[in-house]
């Protein structure tokens, strides 16, 4: 009985270790380390407009408006709905490519994400 139990438990630590590790590996490149940016959303505009990130990194906007906006990318590959004044939301970049996005409320604010 003991020894069942001494057996089981380092099999399931085991277990969860390795799906930690496989749970980070999968969100970045190998050997990169993810990285965070910081878009504002301050006078109607994106701050800045464009930006590169690499696929795993982390891209919070962080709204600075006294109304709410959005960033909706326009082929729907992320959506933040809505982002109150003074609140954040953050997109971890996963799908490779150019991402146009813009804002559900304010269609004329524009901006764009580029993931390697
Ligand atoms: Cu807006």
């Amino acid at each position: 009985m003991r020894v069942n139990v001494l057996a089981r438990a380092p099999r399931a630590l085991v277990l969860a270790c390795t799906l930690a590790i496989l749970g980070a590996a999968g969100t970045s490149a190998p050997g990169v380390t993810a990285k965070e940016y910081t878009i504002a959303i301050e006078d109607m505009r994106f701050v800045p407009a464009t930006l590169t990130v690499r696929r795993g990194d982390r891209v919070t906007w962080i709204n600075r408006d006294l109304v709410p906006h959005t960033a909706t990318a326009t082929a729907k590959t992320f959506d933040s709905s809505s982002i109150a004044p003074g609140g954040t939301w953050t997109y971890v970049a996963t799908e490779p490519g150019t991402q146009a996005y813009a804002c559900a409320f304010h269609p004329t604010m524009k901006g764009e994400v580029s993931i390697r």
